[in-house]
């Protein structure tokens, strides 16, 4: 009898949206309507294109096939998505959780959407999605058309922390002399705008790996900022 009683709640509650509505405002606070994910990009401002692949294979499988999503915070990404299968297949950007609430709200009605975060494709088309990555986290692509996520249509998006983009202006320098023993270098370097400095010869702290890959005469696009009171090259193209 309680069993009874519950379904009949979470069928109500469904019809009604409530259960949707519940589910979403435990995440999403009244001040922050965006998504965890992040946000639609501008396709102006794109950083990088990522192809993607969408199909089955001889083996009963279903793919989301790409390079590693890697992505750094704040990145603006074009995903190019082609649909090679058969099948009429989506791509998705959320949460794991919202991925796994919204796919079983699939399972009930097949439902198409017309979110930024989602696209459908039939068999052979293709299409975009242009996504800015606000946070870092692990994030998910998925195709949350019901089965096809079980049969491998997800993978995992990584957003890696990243400085604030103000602080990201890259400066081009040479290095002028490298010092492994001390873990600095010095540098021939433009402005620095994030620290308001002028184009000078400086020396900075910078880490093992990065010490390593320099040498004499080089020439670097940097990033530098104050680490423990220390002018550090955070940041080496
Ligand atoms: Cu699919």
């Amino acid at each position: 009898m309680k069993k009874l009683l519950l379904s009949t709640a979470i069928t109500f509650a469904f019809a009604t949206g409530a259960f949707a509505d519940a589910g979403h405002a435990k995440k999403e606070t009244s001040e922050a309507p965006e998504m965890m994910i992040g946000m639609p990009g501008d396709s102006a401002k794109v950083d990088r294109t990522i192809d993607v692949i969408l199909l089955e294979n001889d083996d009963g499988e279903m793919l989301i096939q790409s390079e590693e999503m890697n992505i750094k915070q704040g990145e603006t990404i074009l995903f190019k998505i082609k649909n090679e299968g058969e099948l009429e297949h989506e791509f998705v950007l959320d949460t794991v959780e919202r991925n796994a609430e919204h796919k079983i709200e699939m399972a009930k009605m097949d439902m198409e959407h017309d979110d930024p975060n989602r696209i459908r494709l039939d068999s052979g088309a293709s299409g975009e999605v242009v996504w800015t990555f606000a946070n870092a986290g692990t994030f998910e692509a998925a195709c949350l058309i019901p089965g096809h996520y079980e049969s491998g249509m997800h993978r995992e998006v990584a957003v890696g922390e990243q400085m604030a983009q103000a602080d990201m202006e890259y400066t081009s320098g040479k290095i002028k002399k490298v010092d492994a023993k001390a873990g600095k270098v010095t540098i021939i370097h433009g402005p620095l705008v994030n620290l308001d400095m002028p184009a000078m010869t400086m020396v900075f702290r910078a880490d093992e790996a990065m010490i390593t890959s320099l040498s004499e005469g080089q020439n670097i696009e940097f990033v530098a900022d104050r680490v423990k009171g220390k002018l550090t090259v955070t940041q080496l193209k």
